[in-house]
């Protein structure tokens, strides 16, 4: 107990796809209770969850914030509500008041509780949407991109997240007990569940779509090409980052790397388990404009040094051993 509330870890954002397979690899044990945050509701499918509370609502509502810190006191903050890339370009000033003021807030919240005796460690996930390649040609041109090259992003997510990784920083260099530390995620897939309102949905989304034996018709063009990484493997990145103490770390912000796919590189290997898959290409040229300077692949070379990360799979196993079984497992019993 500090000051007689209950030290937790808080998870904002929780409802989504990150937060579920979060709380879930949560549930392993160990750790704080977790105080969970979202617009939406939690799936409260399974009991075994060690989870204390879910409270309901936005992350831009101080009442919510003051409810939440009268009974409780975070210790770890994974900060993951948020509007995705293609959603933030339709609804640009609801996008800049949840991605960018809404983690400022939160990150001033976390620097007034913050002391040496009683520290916050604050987890940001950030995205490969923070680089912008100038064109299709320097995108395959370019080698796997390192963390600090190529800063210069297209879209206004893009563009909100790296701003927050700044703050983060420098909040960090002004308040003493506050530890910021950002990881910068790939594509994810998830055999789990569906993405909504990314621009790299493409990929899960025709995966689950020859699972469901639906045509599917794909936004991108059949070279797009982005990093893309197991669900599984990113939870486990995101907390061997958040568990890991600062003097091994050696950056503020941190790539994980994914496995480099074209959409018809993922067509031919999802034709392999479903042979009926149908695609037909229905190009959504913002969407198509933004995957092209996204990168094709990144460097991790630091967050392997840093904090150990290691993904299970390779881009075999990626799909043999993790999507396939998972995703028959949910649409075929
Ligand atoms: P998601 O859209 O599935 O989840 C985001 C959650 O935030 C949703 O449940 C939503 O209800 C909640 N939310 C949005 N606005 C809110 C608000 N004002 N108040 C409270 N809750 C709010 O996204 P995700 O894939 O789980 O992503 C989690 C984080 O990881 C995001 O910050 C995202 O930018 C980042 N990220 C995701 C990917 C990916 O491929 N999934 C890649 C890179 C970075
Ligand atoms: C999106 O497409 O917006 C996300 C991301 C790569 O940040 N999946």
């Amino acid at each position: 107990m500090s000051g007689g509330r209950v030290p937790v870890t808080l998870i904002t954002g929780a409802a989504g796809e990150i937060g579920q397979a979060l709380l879930h690899r949560l549930a392993e044990g160990g750790g704080h209770p977790v105080v969970t945050v979202d617009l939406r509701p939690l799936s409260t499918a399974d009991p075994e969850r060690p989870h204390r509370e879910h409270f309901q609502g936005d992350i831009l509502d101080s009442a919510l914030w003051d409810g939440l810190l009268r009974r409780y006191r975070p210790t770890l903050i994974l900060h993951l509500a948020a509007i995705l890339s293609t959603r933030a370009e339709s609804v640009p000033v609801l996008a800049h008041r949840v991605n960018a003021d809404g983690a400022a807030r939160l990150l001033a919240m976390a620097a007034d509780l913050a002391t040496p005796d009683d520290p916050i460690r604050f987890v940001f996930p950030s995205s490969i949407a923070v680089y912008g390649l100038p064109s299709q040609q320097a995108k395959d041109a370019a080698a796997p991109v390192r963390e600090d090259e190529h800063l210069d992003p297209a879209t206004l997510y893009g563009a909100q997240k790296l701003y927050v990784e700044r703050l983060g920083a420098a909040v960090e260099r002004l308040t003493d007990g506050l530890d910021f530390r950002a990881v910068r995620l790939p594509g994810l897939i998830s055999s789990d569940t569906l993405p909504q309102g990314g621009t790299s949905d493409w990929a899960p989304e025709l995966i689950h779509a020859a699972a469901r034996g639906e045509p599917y018709s794909c936004f991108v063009n059949p070279e797009a090409r982005l990093p893309f990484c197991a669900m599984p493997d990113a939870v486990e990145g995101v907390l061997r980052l958040a568990f890991r103490e600062k003097a091994s770390l050696t950056r503020t912000a941190y790539n994980l790397g994914g496995h480099s796919l074209s959409a018809a590189e993922i067509i031919a290997r999802v034709a392999r388990d479903f042979p009926d898959l149908e695609v037909r290409f229905q190009l959504d040229r913002v969407r198509d404009r933004i995957v092209a300077g996204w990168p094709a692949a990144v460097d991790d070379t630091a967050a392997r040094r840093d904090f150990g990360l290691a993904s299970e799979h390779d881009q075999e196993t990626l799909f043999s051993r993790y999507l396939m079984p998972g995703i028959r497992r949910r649409y075929q019993g």
